[in-house]
């Protein structure tokens, strides 16, 4: 009886439900200087711990000598590998099941790596005995380049795992590699490129860091860590260290951004926690900005061949595509653990060909280990830049007109739910819709003339025009396919309505600034037509939320943000029973009206009842059928993911003379389904699509032959500012996820996910006459300037 996920009548009813642009909740206390991060947590007698780094990329450890450091005034302890063997800490799963030391023990594999670990009364006495831990290093030959590491002669990085005899991590396959070969071998026209995803790092505002507590006289051990999954946490806490589960608390207080940073377990908070427990204090950990950098998940790293085959009319019949994955020093990459390549197998993207297939290689290099999903559902931004970057090369080469060739390619709305040749199943989707909102946001004939008339008039400054019209896929699990460490991929939410009828909600996600304690309210809200400032939401702490998966991969929506919705609703169906009880009437006659949010007798309107008398009655006086009380809770496993799209149009502006590239115009159009706070969605683009600008344009993590990071600081890892970022023109179309309860999709990963190709096209356009086909990011002006003269349009 209630109205259903309908965009019609969803939306508006003025009580801060959806679709309405409620200012978040959470800003009075972040602007007003009043946030609660890791940093701020200062607790009586608190220790805090410097971790000591190697400035090798690979050696081996001959010794360690404290004894220097522990002269210092101040320092109470200095931990080795040593010293955690002895309580089974030496070692810690990654979440793909590989073995990573939390202090080495006798390798080093990269540079950064930690090795020991000074705990001492404040943090420059820890500084300062760091500095004086005295190791001897055997150096050995680093390899950190994924093509040379998988030389017959390349050195052996990981001579810890038994029977490894070169630096080989993992291969992996997708698709119908006969079919794909025949359809390539038959069609007339193919095309080639060889592109690489940079490494690049989720660069949060806070770095990461953690408070370990053990307090004795419980025995229980609480960590409050920046942790974008805590409950996980909790649980893979207890698994290493052998602490029962239930004595353990996991607290992920305000956080600093995530970005996929949060997502993996990091040696600095285990040796926090065990310091802790050892010293029976608590102890303080907080990385600095180059630790960050240099030592915590990277992202991408994917050395991508893309190929298509086509008809002389532009129609894709299939997608090829080899990848050499550099997974650094550990397989650690953060990704449900059947998918070793992510949901990179998307690849295909928004179109209906016929048949595709994907191989990949992944190796271990002397770098610090990650792959995590930065701002990214599992790898899902490297498939969506191979296929933009794809049909764009394929336009050039059929001399097309590349928003045509889209169109041509398109899965069309009656194809959904559409099966994709790699087996996912998408939800919905309207992509010609979204391309031509953007098409017409962008004048884009305007353009074109603009770009034929300076080629014409040899002009200094050329002009290019990129689309992406990029499919995501967000929302893990189901639990049947998708795990972390085992645990399914589920998320939960529990609703308490309290006499007064004001409520608290509490989820198993983990918000890091993106809004949820207003957004998930006004998702109750709607269900339970109560006013959105009556409702608290509450995360990150193991000891008071149900379980869930943690907020990464733009699952919060899809998956919590649904636990939510049917709570709420079983919330109100016990409200009804309570509301027939309070207005003497039988149940059945009894309905909820979206719009006012109230029961009210059916036929008898003016009879009618809303959630402030009902939760009364429920406490008060309540229905002998019922138990008294109102609250519910959800364990939400989502039977598909949802399929998040949207068409991006950039406009850029490259200077002959210095290969700098000024944006004209920065088109979204994005579709997430029914939206809950169009706001909170705009901020998330804006967010989001800097992200993306500071990927094809400025970051990367670089490396010299020696092992050294040498974009490993805010110097050499150049971040977009406001300098850098244009002004952007926002759209949307609306296409509810049939399978949602509220009809919603996910959508903070989009822009991140769906900008970088559509800048990336935009700059090979402008040079598309002089034969570039391809330019590598991030597009910095030497870079840009190079192509400029290699296609003779350098002035
Ligand atoms: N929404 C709405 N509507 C719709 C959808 C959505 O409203 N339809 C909203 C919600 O509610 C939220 C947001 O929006 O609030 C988002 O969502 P989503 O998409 O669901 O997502 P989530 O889960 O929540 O989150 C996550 C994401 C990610 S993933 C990332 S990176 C990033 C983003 O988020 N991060 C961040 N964003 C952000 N923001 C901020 N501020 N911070 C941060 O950190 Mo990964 O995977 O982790 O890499």
């Amino acid at each position: 009886d209630d109205g259903g996920p309908d965009p019609e009548t969803y939306c508006g009813h003025g009580r801060g439900g959806m679709g309405e642009e409620v200012k978040r909740k959470e800003d009075q206390r972040f602007i007003t200087g009043r946030g609660n991060y890791v940093d701020d947590i200062k607790k009586p007698g608190m220790l805090h711990c410097e971790l000591v780094r190697s400035p090798h990329a690979h050696a081996r450890i001959e010794n360690i000598d404290k004894s220097r450091a522990l002269d210092v005034d101040g320092v109470v302890a200095v931990l080795t590998a040593e010293d955690l063997l002895e309580y089974d800490l030496a070692t810690m799963p990654t979440l793909m099941a590989d073995t990573q030391d939390v202090l080495v023990n006798d390798k080093v594999k990269f540079q950064s790596q930690e090795v020991a670990a000074v705990i001492a009364t404040d943090r420059y006495t820890a500084k300062d005995g760091a500095q004086k831990v005295v190791v001897d290093y055997d150096v050995l030959d680093p390899v950190v380049d994924p093509y040379d590491a998988l030389e017959d002669d390349a050195p052996l990085i990981r001579d810890d795992i038994e029977g490894q005899e070169d630096n080989h991590c993992l291969d992996w396959e997708t698709g119908d590699r006969e079919a794909t070969d025949r359809v390539f071998d038959e069609c007339e026209v193919t095309v080639k490129e060889d592109m690489l995803y940079q490494r690049l790092h989720p660069a949060p505002i806070e770095t990461c860091g953690a408070v370990g507590d053990y307090d004795p006289g419980k025995d229980k051990l609480t960590v409050h860590m920046t942790s974008q999954a805590p409950h996980i946490h909790r649980t893979l806490f207890a698994q290493v260290s052998g602490i029962p589960e239930h004595k353990i608390r996991i607290v992920s207080p305000d956080v600093g951004g995530g970005f996929g940073n949060k997502v993996p377990i990091y040696p600095g908070y285990v040796v926090a926690a065990a310091a802790s427990y050892v010293l029976e204090r608590p102890v303080k950990w907080m990385e600095e900005r180059s630790e960050n950098i240099q030592s915590t998940g990277f992202a991408r790293d994917y050395h991508m061949t893309g190929e298509l085959a086509a008809t002389k009319e532009g129609k894709i019949r299939a997608v090829r595509t080899d990848v050499l994955a550099n997974h650094g020093a550990y397989n650690a990459v953060a990704q449900p653990s059947n998918f070793p390549a992510g949901f990179f197998n998307i690849f295909t993207g928004s179109y209906d060909v016929e048949t595709a297939y994907g191989s990949l290689t992944a190796a271990y290099t002397n770098t610090a280990p990650g792959g995590v999903a930065y701002r990214c559902s599992f790898r899902v931004t490297e498939a969506v830049y191979l296929i933009e970057r794809m049909v764009k090369v394929l336009a050039d080469e059929l001399d097309m007109d590349p928003a045509e060739i889209r169109r041509k390619n398109f899965i069309q709305p009656e194809q959904f739910p559409y099966e994709s040749p790699t087996g996912w199943n998408y939800d919905s989707g309207d992509y010609e819709g979204a391309l031509d909102l953007a098409l017409e946001m962008a004048d884009y004939d305007h353009y074109r003339e603009e770009q034929q008339r300076r080629i014409d008039e040899d002009a200094d400054k050329l002009l290019g025009i990129g689309i992406s019209s990029f499919t995501e896929i967000v929302g893990a699990g189901p639990g049947k396919t998708c795990d972390i460490a085992g645990v399914e991929m589920f998320d939960s939410a529990d609703i308490r309505v309290h006499p007064t009828g004001k409520a608290t909600v509490r989820v198993g996600v983990q918000t890091q600034g993106q809004g949820h304690e207003t957004t998930f309210a006004q998702i109750v809200a709607e269900e339970l037509g109560m006013n959105v400032d009556d409702i608290v939401v509450e995360h990150g702490d193991t000891d008071t939320d149900p379980y869930g998966l943690g907020t990464y991969g733009s699952r919060s929506t899809p998956v919590a943000g649904a636990a939510a919705a049917v709570a709420a609703r079983k919330v109100r169906e016990k409200a009804k029973s309570i509301a027939a009880n309070e207005l003497e009437a039988a149940e059945e006659d009894v309905t909820w009206d979206r719009q006012s949010g109230e029961f009210h007798v059916a036929g008898a309107p003016e009879r009618s009842i809303g959630i402030t008398e009902i939760a009364a009655g429920a406490y008060m006086n309540h229905p002998s059928s019922e138990e008294p009380g109102l609250e519910a809770v959800d364990y939400y496993d989502p039977p598909e993911m949802t399929y998040p799209f949207g068409s991006y149009i950039v406009v850029v502006e490259v200077d002959r003379e210095t290969g700098e590239v000024a944006f004209e115009k920065f088109v979204a159009v994005d579709d997430c389904g029914n939206r809950i706070n169009p706001m909170v969605i705009e901020g998330q683009i804006h967010g989001g699509l800097a992200q993306g600008i500071g990927t094809a344009m400025l970051e990367q993590v670089t490396f010299d032959d020696n092992g050294n990071v040498t974009g490993g600081d805010f110097m050499n890892y150049l971040l977009p500012t406001s300098m850098e970022i244009p002004e952007f023109e926002t759209g949307y179309t609306v296409t509810p996820s049939p399978h949602h309860p509220i009809g919603a999709k996910g959508v903070g990963e989009s822009p991140t996910v769906g900008s970088p190709p559509a800048i990336v096209n935009a700059v090979v356009d402008a040079m598309k006459h002089g034969g570039i086909t391809h330019v590598e990011m991030p597009m910095t002006p030497d870079v840009v300037w190079e192509k400029l003269d290699e296609a003779g349009l350098a002035i």
